[in-house]
């Protein structure tokens, strides 16, 4: 954590009356968490200010807050914060540059720089916990509800896969003590992450039934457009269904394949082994050691980078 940078983060919101808050494009719980966290946050404790937060909405995300429209008038003026995202491309309301000054809050391996002050921390696991970073530096003079102590709970748990994936240290669960610690009530954000439609739970059973393996040992599953509207789920909830890949002993890689409505493959990369976010930024993508995301275009594509992961596979295992 950089005090001083986030001291000077927080003089900015002090200073300023109107507030954009930006997440990423195909939203998901840690950039929506930290979004409606900090509006949250501000909003309860400096009464007088205004806090948009401007950009996509997937449906297991509304829950944690619903996103504002805004016209280009409203830009004029306003301190504007990027959230948890990597590059300019990637946040969803291309408008980050029209307001007055512009904040980036970020956790990913930084790609490229972009505003007027970047705070970025690869060593906190969500982007959620670098807000409750500035909670914690702060806390005398700040406020926070049970909507947004359960927003920033969300992301958290989101991004860690609950506390389990890398990262996750003592720092982790002292910031997330402290929202214990204010009668946070965590039922609401179990049975909202842990509902999921009849349509989306036979369509993980398509998942499971129907991934392949590489040679050396990545397990993938390819979604076509045409499966996804055959089992009536949408992109984003197939997508999440990942995870459900990275169960076996003999697969340290694995990996989800979708094609978006524009016919572009995308693909989400796993690993409990190697590091694949170099191999990601090959493929027109990037994240962290061991999440990744690529964007492919073409299954042609896809074929690439299948035999690259599968030769990093290979080499992983050779090595251990
Ligand atoms: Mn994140």
């Amino acid at each position: 954590m950089n005090q001083e940078k986030l001291t000077e983060i927080y003089n900015k919101i002090k200073a300023y009356q109107k507030i954009i808050i930006l997440p990423h494009a195909r939203p998901d719980g840690d950039c929506m968490g930290t979004a409606f966290g900090l509006k949250d946050i501000i909003e309860q404790s400096f009464k007088d200010k205004t806090v948009f937060v401007s950009g996509e909405e997937a449906d297991f995300t509304k829950f944690i807050g619903r996103v504002d429209t805004l016209e280009d008038e409203d830009f004029k003026g306003a301190l504007v914060i990027s959230v948890d995202t990597g590059n300019q491309e990637r946040i969803a309301d291309q408008r980050y540059d029209k307001g007055d000054f512009l904040i980036k809050i970020d956790h990913h391996i930084l790609v490229n720089s972009f505003g007027d002050i970047e705070y970025v921390d690869t060593s906190r696991p969500a982007a959620t916990l670098i807000i409750l970073d500035m909670f914690y530096l702060f806390s005398d003079e700040l406020s926070i509800s049970q909507k947004g102590m359960q927003a920033l709970y969300a992301g958290t748990l989101t991004d860690t896969g609950r506390f389990k994936y890398q990262g996750v240290n003592g720092d982790t669960f002292r910031r997330i003590a402290m929202l214990y610690d204010r009668g946070l009530e965590t039922e609401t954000v179990y049975r909202y992450l842990d509902t999921k439609s009849e349509a989306l739970t036979r369509f993980k059973g398509y998942v499971l039934l129907n991934y392949k393996k590489t040679t050396h040992g990545v397990a993938y599953i390819e979604i076509t457009h045409e499966l996804i509207e055959e089992h009536g789920v949408t992109i984003e909830e197939a997508s999440s269904l990942v995870n459900e890949l990275g169960v076996f002993e003999d697969c340290p890689v694995w990996a989800l394949f979708a094609e978006y409505e524009e016919k572009i493959v995308r693909g989400r990369l796993r690993s409990k082994g190697p590091a694949v976010n170099e191999l990601a930024n090959r493929f027109d993508g990037g994240g962290h050691a061991m999440a990744s995301g690529v964007n492919l275009g073409t299954w042609e594509k896809q074929k690439e980078i299948l035999n690259a992961l599968d030769t990093l596979v290979k080499e992983y295992k050779n090595n251990e």
